[in-house]
């Protein structure tokens, strides 16, 4: 199967443009500097160095994320929309981050043909996940899912056979075509061997990809495929450097093919330290009520529960960020959908107490750099109001959002070449001997 669809005719045009354009600017003006290296940055997990090319998201440390420019407001204005009062197809922003370009309604419709086209699950990754024990984590099980439709991947097959690099990106693009139609189906199947009757609900051909992973999943109401579709939208991308975004991009620079590439970056996704902390941040309020009987704990009970998990060596999950300096506008995104739709959830309004309760305690510490709630604080209260309690499952739902960015990257990095990534290594040794030698300079 071969898509004859505007967008990827679109991309044929575009990433040669844009290839050129890097190549010149390297051969011109390649040996400018763009940033210096500290030794707090070596030791810190590289923090702030500027060394990734991404042109489908841009995070600003005080305002948040831009997908291509575009703001999540605007984004809810301008793209394209299922029907009037609906949020935007999630495939809307796949092909924004793809071209840059805002598509036309009748370009995601073409798109959502295209996918609908690829979702049917081989079986033997139906028969891979069955084969696993019902109690492993959600998120090993996907990964598994995903890797096992690496035998399906167009780009190994004909890299194997030859295939030009020219020819790279169309590679990348069908098998992403493939994965993406395919992700919510596994994902939903996952979600019903695990946690209910085990029998997969087949697609409803008259639903968007958003609306369908929920109609999958088993929870048909219109105001949570409407979040379906805000969620997929706003998990997106967020740049190159996030663990899953970046291990994507890493294991795909060695033309590893997507199947690889977006299972390693599940992998990563699934730390507490990231995608994880989705579930572990409901779970924590679940634990705060469940210390009052249930019922919405006063800001001061908060203050409590929260010094409580400090004081035991542990975040508070859904607070901070690795880039971000203020609070995250994908949180301000589901807090406005929480407000309109949910606003009496006891669970929403414990949400909105810790807004003012935590970042307080947060600066007293003295050493968190963003007290502000990031998206992660948001997401569990709106899935528990429609009944998706099964905190476990957001970083699957996180995953299936955070493929179309990688996707995204992916055909980009094929398209304009992206070499293999390989950055220097120092010895301990020789960060001393840099101190060292800066120390003396200092003095002379
Ligand atoms: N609770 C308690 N301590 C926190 C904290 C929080 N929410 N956020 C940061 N800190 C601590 C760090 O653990 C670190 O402590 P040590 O020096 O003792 O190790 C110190 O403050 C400085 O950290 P930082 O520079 O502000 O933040 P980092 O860039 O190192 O880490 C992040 C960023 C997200 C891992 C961290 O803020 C955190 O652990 N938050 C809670 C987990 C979470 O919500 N993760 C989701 C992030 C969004 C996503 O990727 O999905």
């Amino acid at each position: 199967m071969e898509a004859n669809i505007t967008l990827k005719k679109t991309l044929a045009k575009l990433l040669p443009e844009w290839k050129a354009e890097l190549s010149a600017l390297v051969k011109e003006h390649g040996k400018v500097k763009v940033d210096e290296v500290c030794i707090d940055q070596v030791m810190g997990g590289m923090r702030d160095i500027k060394a990734l090319p991404c042109d489908t998201s841009y995070l600003d440390s005080m305002e948040g994320i831009r997908f291509r420019g575009f703001t999540i407001p605007e984004l809810r204005e301008k793209l394209p929309k299922p029907a009037a009062d609906a949020i935007p197809s999630p495939l809307g922003i796949w092909h924004l981050l793809l071209t840059g370009k805002l598509p036309t309604a009748a370009e995601v419709n073409e798109l959502e043909g295209e996918l609908k086209k690829r979702a049917a699950l081989p079986g033997y990754v139906l028969k891979a996940i069955d084969a696993l024990p019902k109690d492993m984590h959600p998120m090993t099980q996907f990964s598994i899912g995903v890797l096992a439709m690496q035998k399906e991947s167009v780009f190994a097959h004909n890299y194997s056979k030859g295939m030009k690099k020219d020819q790279h990106w169309d590679a990348m693009f069908e098998d992403s075509l493939t994965l993406l139609a395919r992700l919510p189906v596994i994902a939903a199947y996952i979600y019903r061997r695990t946690y209910k009757d085990g029998k997969a609900i087949p697609a409803d051909p008259k639903l968007d990809w958003g609306a369908n992973f929920a109609h999958m999943m088993g929870v048909d109401n219109k105001d949570y495929q409407n979040l379906a579709r805000l969620y997929l939208l706003l998990h997106s991308d967020h740049e190159s450097g996030n663990v899953s975004a970046h291990t994507g991009l890493l294991v795909g620079s060695a033309l590893s093919d997507i199947y690889y590439s977006v299972s390693a970056a599940l992998n990563g996704l699934a730390g507490p330290l990231h995608g994880l902390a989705t579930q572990e941040c409901l779970n924590w309020i679940q634990g705060l009520m469940k210390a009052h009987g249930g019922k919405t704990p006063t800001k001061a009970e908060v203050e409590k529960y929260a010094w409580d998990t400090l004081n035991a060596g542990r975040v508070i999950p859904g607070y901070g960020h690795a880039v971000l300096r203020n609070t995250d506008p994908r949180y301000v995104a589901q807090s406005d959908f929480g407000a309109k739709y949910l606003p009496n959830d006891p669970v929403y309004k414990t949400v909105t107490t810790m807004l003012e309760a935590i970042p307080p305690i947060l600066r007293q510490l003295g050493k968190v750099k963003n007290p502000w709630p990031n998206v992660d604080a948001m997401t569990g209260c709106l899935q528990q109001h429609y009944g998706v309690t099964e905190t476990d499952f957001y970083t699957v739902i996180f995953g299936v959002s955070r493929a179309l960015g990688i996707t995204a990257q992916a055909v980009w990095a094929r398209g304009v070449f992206f070499p293999i990534e390989r950055p220097k290594s120092v010895t301990t040794q020789m960060l001393k001997d840099a101190a060292s030698k800066a120390k003396a300079g200092a003095a002379a």
